[in-house]
């Protein structure tokens, strides 16, 4: 039998995180470093993940003695939204002619159809003085310059070689905080607990709407097996959890306990909602149909974490009448006209449904999902326009439920 003596020469390095390489951060750094001045953009509807990566770099940035200013798509629920701390200007008040940084720093997102229009075009005026950070592979790229680490290494490998470029893309990555984490990491940043207050948040919040992470009663994070990324995001998590003391903690997980919990204006709104309920002729589609402009709608901000909660629960309310096979709920979103459509069935009925529309009225439809429960979009503001998108649904869910 022949031994392998190369054997010993396998490098076994002490972590199971995909580390940053060194080269790729510190160029990125040097670029941020060069600048005076640096505008920072969120992704559209902007969640946590990108606002807190957006606070833990402006503070970051701060710390170096670089301007910064954050450019938020609404987010005003998200952790810590402080805009005075923190220089914050909606994405609605920037255009081509706005006052420009000297670089543009994108996090959480590296697509243009993840920019608000006009913030995508604001960012191309930056032309080659644009970096990032994201976790998403999208193809139609916001900027050319590109550097994508997809691999998940195993302990044995050496870390990867990468020609270091403005985009830092690591799609193995659950969360945005946890790269920034890692560039801070790499550069040799000791986060303060501000920042890592920040990162926490943006971590819990992505990981945990995928099931990755889940907080206990007790207020342990813990993360699941199905995260699947050899402990990546768990040694990340306790890596800025060790730089926190109980109370930071604390403090996010109550925003995050605070953020979901209904007002009494949302429960009122959650009770007039069977009365507003309407049916397709066959009675077995339930539907509510939240028009463009409804006040209501309006006064409680739109989709918000809450008012989705309210939706969650008027469909699963809706679907438990045993008359009743689907049920759909179709919103203004605050996504710049955006209208959307939430359906839950019985059955296979909301594949069923949606395949109907597709093969019959409509091809391009936007929809899609599981085959009980789907989402769907339709690009417009306009009433009548989203009216007669509901109605495709409820003649479909005639034909499909008869
Ligand atoms: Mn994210």
């Amino acid at each position: 039998m022949i031994i392998n003596n190369n054997y010993k020469s396998f490098i076994q390095p002490n972590f199971t995180a995909n580390v940053m390489p060194k080269n790729c951060a510190e160029y990125i750094d040097n670029k941020l470093k060069n600048a005076k001045t640096v505008d920072i953009f969120c992704h559209t509807s902007s969640d946590e993940d990108s606002f807190n990566s957006a606070k833990a770099m402006y503070s970051y940035l701060e710390s170096q003695g670089i301007k910064s200013r954050i450019v938020v798509s609404n987010g005003k629920e998200c952790y810590d939204y402080n805009t005075n701390k923190y220089n914050i200007i909606q994405a609605d008040d920037v255009n081509e002619t706005t006052k420009k940084a000297d670089l543009a720093l994108c996090l959480d997102f590296s697509a243009k159809s993840r920019a608000v229009p006009n913030v995508a075009k604001f960012i191309n005026s930056y032309g080659a003085n644009v970096v990032g950070f994201d976790h998403h592979n999208n193809s139609d790229k916001i900027t050319p310059n590109y550097n994508q680490i997809t691999q998940s290494y195993a302990k044995t490998q050496e870390l990867p070689k990468l020609e270091a470029r403005n985009f830092y893309i690591d799609s193995s990555a659950k969360s945005n905080c946890a790269i920034i984490s890692r560039f801070f990491d790499a550069i040799g940043h000791k986060i303060n607990r501000e920042e890592g207050r920040s990162l926490l948040a943006g971590m819990i919040d992505d990981t945990s709407k995928d099931g990755f992470t889940k907080v206990s009663k007790l207020g342990q994070i813990e993360v699941s097996d199905k995260t699947n990324d050899n402990g990546n995001t768990k040694t990340v998590m306790n890596n800025v959890l060790s730089r926190l003391n109980i109370f930071d903690k604390l403090n996010v997980l109550k925003h995050f306990a605070d953020k979901s919990k209904l007002t009494d204006k949302e429960i009122k709104f959650q009770n007039t909602l069977k009365n507003r309920t309407q049916y397709s002729n066959n009675g077995k589609f339930a539907y509510l149909e939240i028009q463009q402009g409804d006040k209501e709608w309006e006064n409680l901000g739109r989709d918000t974490i809450r008012t989705k909660t309210v939706l969650g629960n008027y469909r699963k309310q809706m679907l438990n009448d045993k008359n009743v096979d689907a049920v759909a709920v179709f919103f203004p979103t605050n996504e710049q006209d955006i209208y959307k459509m939430s359906i839950i069935t019985k059955k296979d009925y909301a594949k069923q449904i949606i395949d109907n529309i597709k093969t019959t009225t409509c091809p391009d439809l936007v929809a899609g999902g599981h085959d009980d429960r789907s989402g769907g979009s339709l690009s417009s503001s306009d009433k009548q326009k989203c009216h007669e998108w509901v109605n495709l649904f409820v003649n479909a869910a005639n034909e499909v439920l008869s």
